[in-house]
């Protein structure tokens, strides 16, 4: 599968980066084109210059909103942010417009932080654009959600989360959720670490593009996950997740306890794959599903395969699955797992009533301060003024 990848604020053109990385890798590694296109949008001069992979002549790096936010952000007002997308649109789709693969593309990947304020406000403002003028290629959005500790500290955050993630609902055909905190509790050494949080997040979309785009023999598996099975699969509230098989001592052929380890590999890999999704949720809920096994060619049997779906079938009882398998000459045994068309999300029902309530509070508020602007006003009626 191609896609063409845009990233909207700083989280998003970083995402964005990484993307422009794993397309470069595709091509020195296993001369595959995955990546078509990679674009970062910010109403930030320094952001688009902090940016590693993806060119940095202006259409590629488009700054939008220049005179209204001095090239500076837009403070996490992400209305602004909307705004000036909305205005400025024409600059982001001209430089799309440009890429001369564009035929190639399957699909766009709009990435953006939900909580700030360019990216939060321009990724559904952009999707609903895009649509508009490119109506037959699936757009998806990934957005990636914020830390607890902002939650819990910063102001907006909650609000901005829950207007993006209604907004992106009502556009994309996808929305892809990666929750930053997930990342912290996977591995303590990277808080913080926002460029691994990075690598991890564009990780899993390795294998999944370049399995359909295979073209030597030998990479080819029995049943090949193409650019057809993910648009399929992808629908509503999305999460992926990628598990490895460990490597480590080697096996012992006669020993009965590897020979056991080697019955339930299967399992083990699709149950390291569900605790390592983008967002904590219950597969129970999931419309579609997908899993990709890639393994050595010796390690590679349509047993292994079966059990993996047999177990997802297993905890995402309700979902349409669609499989395949790649076979590969070096690295470890591993599985992309995609859950789609996800019917409850707790975090995301949270974000709403959590903002629906602020809201209220708003609005109480704003109307206990007019009553006591009224009370104030009666109560100096008769006082003579000086002016
Ligand atoms: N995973 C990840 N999260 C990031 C990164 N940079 C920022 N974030 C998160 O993104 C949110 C803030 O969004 P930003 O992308 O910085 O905001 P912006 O879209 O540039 O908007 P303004 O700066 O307000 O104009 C917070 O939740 C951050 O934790 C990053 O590189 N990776
Ligand atoms: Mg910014």
């Amino acid at each position: 599968m191609k896609l063409l990848v845009i990233g909207f604020g700083q989280c998003g053109g970083r995402i964005a980066d990484e993307f422009a990385r794993l397309g470069m890798r595709a091509r020195s590694e296993r001369r595959l084109n995955i990546i078509t296109g990679v674009f970062a949008v910010n109403t930030d001069v320094a952001d688009l210059s902090g940016l590693f992979s993806i060119r940095p002549d202006y259409q590629h790096r488009v700054l939008i909103g220049g005179n209204k936010t001095g090239g500076h952000g837009v403070g996490k007002i992400n209305e602004l942010g909307a705004e000036i997308a909305r205005d400025d649109s024409d600059k982001s789709i001209d430089a799309l417009r440009e890429t001369p693969q564009y035929e190639e593309t399957d699909a766009f990947l709009l990435v953006a932080a939900a909580a700030g304020g360019t990216g939060s406000g321009a990724i559904a403002t952009m999707t609903q654009k895009l649509k508009e003028r490119y109506i037959e290629k699936p757009l998806y959005n990934l957005i990636v959600l914020p830390f607890q500790h902002e939650e819990e500290t910063e102001g907006r955050t909650i609000y901005n989360a829950a207007t993006c993630l209604k907004s992106a609902y009502l556009v994309a055909d996808a929305i892809i959720l990666v929750d930053n905190q997930r990342y912290i509790s996977k591995n303590f050494s990277i808080r913080g670490n926002l460029a691994k949080i990075n690598a991890l997040i564009a990780e899993p979309f390795y294998n999944l593009l370049c399995a359909g785009e295979e073209t030597k023999p030998q990479y080819i598996g029995s049943r090949i996950l193409d650019a057809g099975d993910i648009i399929q699969t992808l629908a509503g509230w999305t999460v992926i997740g990628y598990g490895q098989s460990q490597t480590g001592r080697r096996k012992n052929p006669f020993d009965f306890r590897d020979k056991m380890a080697e019955g339930q590999r299967g399992v083990q890999l699709i149950n390291n794959a569900i605790s390592e999704l983008s967002l904590r949720c219950n597969p129970a809920d999931a419309g579609r599903g997908l899993y990709l096994v890639s393994a050595l060619h010796k390690d590679m049997d349509m047993g292994l395969v079966k059990d993996i779906g047999t177990h997802l079938k297993h905890i995402a009882p309700e979902a349409i699955i669609r499989t395949g398998d790649y076979p590969r000459e070096k690295g470890p045994m591993n599985v992309t797992v995609i859950l789609s068309e996800l019917g409850g999300v707790s975090k995301i029902v949270d974000y709403f009533t959590k903002t629906i309530d602020l809201i209220d509070f708003i609005k109480k508020k704003r109307e206990g301060i007019e009553i006591e602007h009224r009370d104030l006003a009666d109560a100096f009626r008769d006082i003579p003024s000086l002016l």
